[in-house]
Protein backbone atom coordinates (compact mmCIF):
# COMPACT_ATOMS: atom_id res chain seq x y z
CA UNK A 1 0.00 0.00 0.00
CA UNK A 2 1.31 3.41 -0.79
CA UNK A 3 1.63 5.38 2.39
CA UNK A 4 0.30 9.09 2.45
CA UNK A 5 4.00 11.09 1.80
CA UNK A 6 4.26 8.69 -0.91
CA UNK A 7 0.73 9.52 -2.63
CA UNK A 8 1.50 13.06 -2.15
CA UNK A 9 4.51 12.99 -3.87
CA UNK A 10 2.84 11.35 -6.66
CA UNK A 11 0.40 14.16 -6.79
CA UNK A 12 2.65 16.85 -6.97
CA UNK A 13 4.79 15.24 -9.21
CA UNK A 14 1.27 15.05 -11.42
CA UNK A 15 0.26 18.10 -10.95
CA UNK A 16 3.79 19.18 -12.44
CA UNK A 17 3.75 17.13 -15.53
CA UNK A 18 0.34 19.40 -15.98
CA UNK A 19 1.65 22.54 -15.15
CA UNK A 20 4.60 21.60 -17.90
CA UNK A 21 3.16 19.90 -20.37
CA UNK A 22 0.12 22.37 -20.54
CA UNK A 23 2.90 25.47 -20.53
CA UNK A 24 1.57 27.54 -17.89
CA UNK A 25 4.99 29.47 -18.59
CA UNK A 26 4.37 32.89 -18.62
CA UNK A 27 6.17 35.88 -19.71
CA UNK A 28 5.16 38.15 -16.15
CA UNK A 29 7.90 40.85 -17.03
CA UNK A 30 10.74 41.94 -18.34
CA UNK A 31 14.42 42.37 -17.23
CA UNK A 32 17.84 43.86 -19.53
CA UNK A 33 20.43 42.51 -18.21
CA UNK A 34 23.90 44.78 -18.73
CA UNK A 35 24.40 43.31 -22.48
CA UNK A 36 23.31 44.33 -25.83
CA UNK A 37 20.32 42.62 -26.52
CA UNK A 38 19.85 42.50 -23.14
CA UNK A 39 15.82 42.44 -22.64
CA UNK A 40 14.70 38.65 -21.19
CA UNK A 41 11.80 37.76 -19.99
CA UNK A 42 10.51 36.60 -16.59
CA UNK A 43 8.83 33.53 -16.60
CA UNK A 44 7.32 31.24 -13.92
CA UNK A 45 8.10 27.01 -13.62
CA UNK A 46 6.60 24.75 -11.58
CA UNK A 47 8.91 24.58 -8.14
CA UNK A 48 10.58 28.31 -9.47
CA UNK A 49 10.23 31.37 -8.61
CA UNK A 50 9.94 33.73 -11.43
CA UNK A 51 13.57 33.48 -13.48
CA UNK A 52 15.18 34.84 -15.98
CA UNK A 53 14.04 32.79 -19.43
CA UNK A 54 16.83 32.48 -21.81
CA UNK A 55 15.10 29.95 -24.14
CA UNK A 56 11.97 28.07 -23.77
CA UNK A 57 12.92 24.45 -25.57
CA UNK A 58 14.57 23.51 -23.60
CA UNK A 59 13.88 25.77 -20.52
CA UNK A 60 17.00 27.27 -20.16
CA UNK A 61 16.54 29.67 -16.75
CA UNK A 62 19.04 32.35 -14.74
CA UNK A 63 19.11 33.49 -11.36
CA UNK A 64 18.07 37.12 -10.87
CA UNK A 65 21.36 37.89 -9.64
CA UNK A 66 20.05 39.94 -6.42
CA UNK A 67 18.91 36.57 -5.12
CA UNK A 68 23.14 35.80 -4.47
CA UNK A 69 22.86 38.86 -2.18
CA UNK A 70 20.34 37.34 0.22
CA UNK A 71 22.68 34.59 1.08
CA UNK A 72 24.93 32.11 0.59
CA UNK A 73 23.01 29.15 -0.24
CA UNK A 74 20.66 29.41 -3.57
CA UNK A 75 17.27 28.72 -3.07
CA UNK A 76 16.03 25.54 -4.62
CA UNK A 77 13.32 27.70 -6.46
CA UNK A 78 15.77 30.40 -7.58
CA UNK A 79 18.40 27.90 -8.65
CA UNK A 80 19.50 28.33 -12.62
CA UNK A 81 18.32 25.52 -14.87
CA UNK A 82 20.18 24.50 -18.17
CA UNK A 83 19.01 21.45 -20.97
CA UNK A 84 20.33 20.82 -24.36
CA UNK A 85 17.36 18.67 -25.06
CA UNK A 86 14.33 19.71 -25.50
CA UNK A 87 12.49 15.79 -24.41
CA UNK A 88 13.31 16.77 -20.58
CA UNK A 89 11.60 14.19 -17.99
CA UNK A 90 9.20 16.04 -15.79
CA UNK A 91 7.23 12.98 -14.43
CA UNK A 92 9.96 10.56 -13.56
CA UNK A 93 8.20 7.90 -11.03
CA UNK A 94 11.08 7.70 -7.90
CA UNK A 95 9.57 4.45 -7.12
CA UNK A 96 10.23 2.96 -10.26
CA UNK A 97 13.52 5.13 -10.92
CA UNK A 98 16.44 3.33 -11.19
CA UNK A 99 20.73 4.07 -11.69
CA UNK A 100 22.29 1.35 -13.75
CA UNK A 101 26.12 0.48 -13.32
CA UNK A 102 27.45 -1.52 -16.47
CA UNK A 103 30.67 -1.73 -18.71
CA UNK A 104 33.37 -2.58 -17.59
CA UNK A 105 32.54 -3.70 -14.06
CA UNK A 106 32.49 -6.99 -12.16
CA UNK A 107 28.85 -7.03 -11.05
CA UNK A 108 26.86 -4.89 -13.29
CA UNK A 109 24.02 -3.39 -10.79
CA UNK A 110 20.48 -1.71 -11.10
CA UNK A 111 19.81 0.47 -8.00
CA UNK A 112 16.14 1.84 -6.91
CA UNK A 113 16.40 5.61 -4.84
CA UNK A 114 15.56 3.42 -2.00
CA UNK A 115 18.56 1.24 -2.37
CA UNK A 116 20.62 4.64 -2.38
CA UNK A 117 18.97 6.50 0.47
CA UNK A 118 19.84 3.19 2.33
CA UNK A 119 23.75 3.95 1.69
CA UNK A 120 25.96 5.71 4.21
CA UNK A 121 24.71 10.20 3.20
CA UNK A 122 27.35 12.70 2.70
CA UNK A 123 26.48 16.10 2.46
CA UNK A 124 28.62 19.28 0.68
CA UNK A 125 28.52 22.74 -0.02
CA UNK A 126 29.15 23.24 -3.96
CA UNK A 127 28.47 25.87 -5.78
CA UNK A 128 27.57 24.70 -9.56
CA UNK A 129 28.08 26.93 -12.10
CA UNK A 130 27.51 26.96 -16.05
CA UNK A 131 30.06 26.88 -18.23
CA UNK A 132 28.69 29.48 -20.13
CA UNK A 133 27.97 31.53 -17.14
CA UNK A 134 28.39 35.53 -18.14
CA UNK A 135 28.88 34.77 -21.58
CA UNK A 136 27.25 37.64 -22.74
CA UNK A 137 29.74 39.82 -22.24
CA UNK A 138 32.33 38.10 -24.33
CA UNK A 139 33.40 40.92 -26.64
CA UNK A 140 34.02 39.78 -29.70
CA UNK A 141 30.74 38.40 -29.22
CA UNK A 142 30.45 34.38 -29.22
CA UNK A 143 27.78 32.10 -30.12
CA UNK A 144 25.75 30.52 -27.45
CA UNK A 145 23.26 31.39 -24.62
CA UNK A 146 23.85 35.29 -23.99
CA UNK A 147 24.04 34.45 -20.20
CA UNK A 148 24.43 37.25 -17.99
CA UNK A 149 26.20 36.22 -14.16
CA UNK A 150 23.12 34.36 -12.92
CA UNK A 151 24.24 30.95 -14.43
CA UNK A 152 25.49 29.85 -10.58
CA UNK A 153 24.05 28.59 -7.73
CA UNK A 154 25.33 27.30 -4.53
CA UNK A 155 23.65 24.78 -2.51
CA UNK A 156 23.94 22.04 -0.29
CA UNK A 157 23.89 18.12 -2.23
CA UNK A 158 23.21 15.01 -0.02
CA UNK A 159 23.77 11.93 -1.68
CA UNK A 160 25.97 9.15 -1.94
CA UNK A 161 30.02 9.11 -2.91
CA UNK A 162 29.78 7.72 -6.38
CA UNK A 163 32.89 5.86 -5.48
CA UNK A 164 30.34 3.48 -2.88
CA UNK A 165 28.52 3.00 -6.06
CA UNK A 166 31.39 1.48 -7.89
CA UNK A 167 33.25 -0.24 -5.63
CA UNK A 168 30.33 -2.17 -5.21
CA UNK A 169 30.33 -2.79 -8.92
CA UNK A 170 34.11 -3.29 -9.00
CA UNK A 171 35.05 -1.15 -11.36
CA UNK A 172 37.58 -3.91 -13.66
CA UNK A 173 41.43 -3.07 -14.60
CA UNK A 174 41.95 -1.22 -17.59
CA UNK A 175 39.29 0.86 -17.01
CA UNK A 176 40.03 4.68 -18.44
CA UNK A 177 36.44 6.69 -18.33
CA UNK A 178 33.14 6.33 -17.10
CA UNK A 179 29.84 7.96 -19.46
CA UNK A 180 27.03 9.73 -17.70
CA UNK A 181 23.99 9.55 -18.88
CA UNK A 182 20.41 11.09 -18.30
CA UNK A 183 17.05 10.38 -18.73
CA UNK A 184 16.80 13.52 -20.67
CA UNK A 185 16.72 13.06 -25.04
CA UNK A 186 17.04 14.72 -28.41
CA UNK A 187 13.88 14.94 -30.04
CA UNK A 188 14.73 14.69 -33.23
CA UNK A 189 18.09 11.96 -33.46
CA UNK A 190 19.80 14.66 -35.36
CA UNK A 191 21.27 16.11 -31.99
CA UNK A 192 23.27 13.95 -29.82
CA UNK A 193 22.17 12.70 -26.25
CA UNK A 194 23.82 14.18 -23.49
CA UNK A 195 26.16 11.92 -22.10
CA UNK A 196 29.33 13.21 -20.37
CA UNK A 197 32.28 11.26 -18.92
CA UNK A 198 34.54 11.56 -16.08
CA UNK A 199 38.11 9.57 -15.59
CA UNK A 200 37.81 6.65 -13.42
CA UNK A 201 40.29 8.22 -10.61
CA UNK A 202 38.28 11.56 -10.68
CA UNK A 203 35.04 9.80 -10.15
CA UNK A 204 36.68 7.54 -7.19
CA UNK A 205 37.88 10.61 -5.38
CA UNK A 206 35.27 10.08 -2.81
CA UNK A 207 33.97 13.56 -3.79
CA UNK A 208 32.03 13.24 -6.84
CA UNK A 209 28.48 12.84 -5.61
CA UNK A 210 25.51 11.12 -6.71
CA UNK A 211 22.52 13.61 -5.23
CA UNK A 212 19.17 13.26 -4.34
CA UNK A 213 18.86 16.19 -1.80
CA UNK A 214 19.22 19.64 -2.11
CA UNK A 215 19.32 22.49 0.61
CA UNK A 216 17.16 19.63 2.47
CA UNK A 217 14.39 18.86 -0.10
CA UNK A 218 14.53 15.93 -3.03
CA UNK A 219 15.93 17.87 -6.06
CA UNK A 220 13.69 19.99 -8.37
CA UNK A 221 12.31 18.55 -11.42
CA UNK A 222 14.17 20.78 -13.30
CA UNK A 223 17.77 20.75 -11.63
CA UNK A 224 17.25 17.17 -11.84
CA UNK A 225 15.02 14.99 -9.99
CA UNK A 226 15.34 12.65 -8.59
CA UNK A 227 18.75 11.77 -8.95
CA UNK A 228 21.88 13.86 -10.62
CA UNK A 229 25.66 14.23 -10.44
CA UNK A 230 27.82 16.90 -8.38
CA UNK A 231 31.33 17.22 -9.44
CA UNK A 232 32.91 19.24 -6.71
CA UNK A 233 34.69 22.52 -8.52
CA UNK A 234 34.04 21.63 -12.05
CA UNK A 235 31.64 23.00 -14.39
CA UNK A 236 28.06 22.25 -14.38
CA UNK A 237 28.58 20.52 -17.65
CA UNK A 238 29.65 17.12 -15.50
CA UNK A 239 26.67 17.36 -13.69
CA UNK A 240 24.55 14.92 -15.01
CA UNK A 241 20.59 15.33 -14.54
CA UNK A 242 18.00 12.79 -14.31
CA UNK A 243 21.05 10.25 -13.70
CA UNK A 244 19.76 6.96 -14.81
CA UNK A 245 23.16 4.92 -16.63
CA UNK A 246 26.73 4.93 -15.79
CA UNK A 247 29.00 2.96 -18.06
CA UNK A 248 32.47 2.19 -17.11
CA UNK A 249 34.68 2.32 -20.63
CA UNK A 250 38.01 1.11 -21.22
CA UNK A 251 38.69 3.92 -23.48
CA UNK A 252 38.59 8.11 -23.66
CA UNK A 253 34.78 8.48 -24.30
CA UNK A 254 34.47 10.49 -27.80
CA UNK A 255 30.81 11.39 -27.74
CA UNK A 256 29.78 14.71 -29.17
CA UNK A 257 29.62 16.49 -25.55
CA UNK A 258 33.24 15.60 -24.72
CA UNK A 259 35.17 15.86 -27.88
CA UNK A 260 33.39 18.36 -29.91
CA UNK A 261 31.56 20.64 -27.23
CA UNK A 262 32.78 21.92 -24.08
CA UNK A 263 36.24 22.24 -24.68
CA UNK A 264 38.79 25.03 -23.53
CA UNK A 265 42.00 26.40 -25.85
CA UNK A 266 45.06 23.60 -24.18
CA UNK A 267 46.71 27.11 -23.12
CA UNK A 268 47.65 28.46 -19.56
CA UNK A 269 44.64 30.29 -19.37
CA UNK A 270 42.68 28.72 -21.10
CA UNK A 271 42.38 31.81 -23.42
CA UNK A 272 43.46 32.77 -26.94
CA UNK A 273 43.85 36.16 -28.64
CA UNK A 274 40.25 37.49 -29.18
CA UNK A 275 38.51 36.47 -32.31
CA UNK A 276 41.32 33.67 -33.32
CA UNK A 277 40.63 29.94 -32.97
CA UNK A 278 42.56 27.92 -30.45
CA UNK A 279 45.28 25.27 -31.84
CA UNK A 280 44.78 22.70 -29.45
CA UNK A 281 41.46 22.19 -26.94
CA UNK A 282 40.95 20.24 -23.87
CA UNK A 283 37.66 19.49 -21.71
CA UNK A 284 36.83 22.30 -19.88
CA UNK A 285 37.30 21.10 -16.05
CA UNK A 286 37.64 23.36 -12.92
CA UNK A 287 35.95 27.04 -12.29
CA UNK A 288 38.45 29.64 -12.39
CA UNK A 289 38.28 32.21 -9.13
CA UNK A 290 35.29 34.50 -9.20
CA UNK A 291 34.25 37.46 -7.10
CA UNK A 292 30.92 39.54 -7.16
CA UNK A 293 29.33 42.56 -4.97
CA UNK A 294 26.27 41.81 -4.56
CA UNK A 295 24.78 44.42 -2.58
CA UNK A 296 25.58 47.32 -4.81
CA UNK A 297 24.57 47.42 -8.71
CA UNK A 298 26.37 49.32 -11.43
CA UNK A 299 25.30 52.62 -12.07
CA UNK A 300 23.66 52.80 -8.26
CA UNK A 301 23.36 56.17 -6.81
CA UNK A 302 24.45 56.04 -2.82
CA UNK A 303 24.65 57.66 0.21
CA UNK A 304 28.22 59.35 0.97
CA UNK A 305 29.68 58.34 4.00
CA UNK A 306 29.79 55.15 5.74
CA UNK A 307 28.57 52.03 3.59
CA UNK A 308 29.45 48.24 3.47
CA UNK A 309 29.95 46.28 0.31
CA UNK A 310 29.82 42.79 0.17
CA UNK A 311 29.28 39.88 -2.05
CA UNK A 312 30.30 36.50 -2.58
CA UNK A 313 33.71 34.77 -3.71
CA UNK A 314 34.55 31.36 -4.96
CA UNK A 315 36.97 28.61 -6.95
CA UNK A 316 37.33 25.25 -8.67
CA UNK A 317 38.26 23.82 -4.95
CA UNK A 318 41.39 25.00 -3.43
CA UNK A 319 39.57 27.75 -1.83
CA UNK A 320 39.25 31.19 -1.03
CA UNK A 321 42.26 32.74 0.54
CA UNK A 322 41.55 36.49 0.04
CA UNK A 323 39.21 39.31 -1.39
CA UNK A 324 40.64 42.80 -1.77
CA UNK A 325 38.46 46.23 -2.95
CA UNK A 326 39.27 49.01 -4.75
CA UNK A 327 37.12 51.89 -4.98
CA UNK A 328 39.13 54.25 -7.10
CA UNK A 329 39.14 51.45 -10.35
CA UNK A 330 41.88 49.36 -9.27
CA UNK A 331 44.51 51.60 -7.85
CA UNK A 332 44.62 50.59 -4.22
CA UNK A 333 42.78 47.25 -3.16
CA UNK A 334 41.68 47.26 0.19
CA UNK A 335 41.63 43.57 2.11
CA UNK A 336 38.14 42.68 2.83
CA UNK A 337 36.73 40.40 5.85
CA UNK A 338 36.15 37.17 4.73
CA UNK A 339 32.87 35.16 5.90
CA UNK A 340 32.47 31.93 7.84
CA UNK A 341 34.00 29.27 5.54
CA UNK A 342 30.89 26.72 4.43
CA UNK A 343 33.59 24.43 2.91
CA UNK A 344 36.00 25.07 -0.29
CA UNK A 345 33.82 24.48 -3.07
CA UNK A 346 31.28 27.16 -1.63
CA UNK A 347 30.50 30.59 -1.87
CA UNK A 348 31.83 32.57 0.32
CA UNK A 349 30.88 36.29 1.89
CA UNK A 350 33.05 38.98 2.35
CA UNK A 351 32.05 42.41 3.42
CA UNK A 352 34.24 45.99 3.50
CA UNK A 353 32.79 48.35 6.00
CA UNK A 354 34.22 52.12 4.13
CA UNK A 355 33.76 55.38 3.57
CA UNK A 356 32.90 56.42 0.04
CA UNK A 357 33.29 60.74 -0.77
CA UNK A 358 30.94 62.44 -2.85
CA UNK A 359 31.23 61.83 -6.41
CA UNK A 360 31.61 59.12 -8.80
CA UNK A 361 33.33 55.57 -7.99
CA UNK A 362 34.47 52.61 -9.93
CA UNK A 363 34.70 49.74 -7.25
CA UNK A 364 36.34 46.77 -8.25
CA UNK A 365 36.86 43.43 -5.91
CA UNK A 366 39.26 40.78 -6.30
CA UNK A 367 39.56 37.09 -5.00
CA UNK A 368 42.66 34.88 -4.61
CA UNK A 369 42.67 31.30 -4.17
CA UNK A 370 45.07 29.45 -1.63
CA UNK A 371 47.20 28.51 -4.36
CA UNK A 372 47.61 31.87 -5.63
CA UNK A 373 45.10 32.40 -8.71
CA UNK A 374 43.46 35.15 -9.16
CA UNK A 375 41.63 37.14 -11.78
CA UNK A 376 42.74 39.22 -14.26
CA UNK A 377 41.76 42.88 -14.92
CA UNK A 378 41.49 42.65 -18.28
CA UNK A 379 38.83 39.98 -20.47
CA UNK A 380 40.46 36.92 -21.16
CA UNK A 381 39.12 35.26 -24.53
CA UNK A 382 38.13 31.84 -25.92
CA UNK A 383 35.43 30.79 -29.04
CA UNK A 384 32.99 29.17 -26.61
CA UNK A 385 32.50 32.24 -24.02
CA UNK A 386 33.70 30.30 -21.13
CA UNK A 387 35.70 30.29 -17.88
CA UNK A 388 35.08 34.33 -17.95
CA UNK A 389 36.88 35.53 -14.53
CA UNK A 390 37.57 39.25 -15.41
CA UNK A 391 37.76 40.70 -12.40
CA UNK A 392 34.03 42.50 -11.88
CA UNK A 393 33.49 46.25 -11.58
CA UNK A 394 30.44 48.22 -10.79
CA UNK A 395 30.09 52.13 -11.11
CA UNK A 396 28.61 54.39 -8.34
CA UNK A 397 27.64 58.06 -7.35
CA UNK A 398 27.42 58.72 -4.23
CA UNK A 399 25.93 61.97 -2.71
N1 LIG B 1 20.60 15.32 -18.20
C1 LIG B 1 21.19 16.50 -18.35
N2 LIG B 1 22.03 16.92 -17.41
C2 LIG B 1 22.65 18.11 -17.53
C3 LIG B 1 22.48 18.93 -18.66
C4 LIG B 1 21.59 18.46 -19.67
O1 LIG B 1 21.37 19.10 -20.69
N3 LIG B 1 20.96 17.24 -19.48
N4 LIG B 1 23.15 20.12 -18.75
C5 LIG B 1 24.35 20.29 -17.92
C6 LIG B 1 24.84 21.65 -17.84
S1 LIG B 1 25.68 22.25 -19.18
C7 LIG B 1 24.73 22.40 -16.70
S2 LIG B 1 25.41 23.94 -16.61
C8 LIG B 1 24.05 21.87 -15.51
C9 LIG B 1 23.07 22.85 -14.95
O2 LIG B 1 22.46 22.37 -13.80
P1 LIG B 1 21.07 22.95 -13.32
O3 LIG B 1 20.13 22.97 -14.50
O4 LIG B 1 20.61 22.11 -12.20
O5 LIG B 1 21.34 24.36 -12.85
O6 LIG B 1 23.38 20.68 -15.78
C10 LIG B 1 24.14 19.76 -16.50
N5 LIG B 1 23.48 18.49 -16.51
MO1 LIG C 1 26.41 24.42 -18.80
Amino acid sequence: MLDRREMMKGAAMTALATGFGSSKVFATQTVTLPIGNGERPLVKYPQKRPMIGVTSRPPQLETPFSVFNEGLITPNNAFFVRYHLAQIPVDIDPDKFTLEIKGKVDRPLKLSLKDLKKMPAVELIAVNQCSGNSRGFFDPRVAGGQLGNGAMGNARWRGVPLKTVLDKAGIQQGAKQITLNGMDGPVSDKTPDFVKALDVDHARDGEVMLAYGMNDHDLPVLNGFPLRLVVPGYYGTYWVKHLNEITVIDNVFDGFWMKTAYRIPDTPCGCVDPGTAPKATIPINRFTVRSFITNVTDGARLKAGATTLKGIAFDGGKGIKDVAVSTDGGKNWTPAKVGKDLGKYSFREWHLPLKLAAGSHEIKVRATNNVGDSQPSEPRWNPAGYLRNVIETVRVTAA
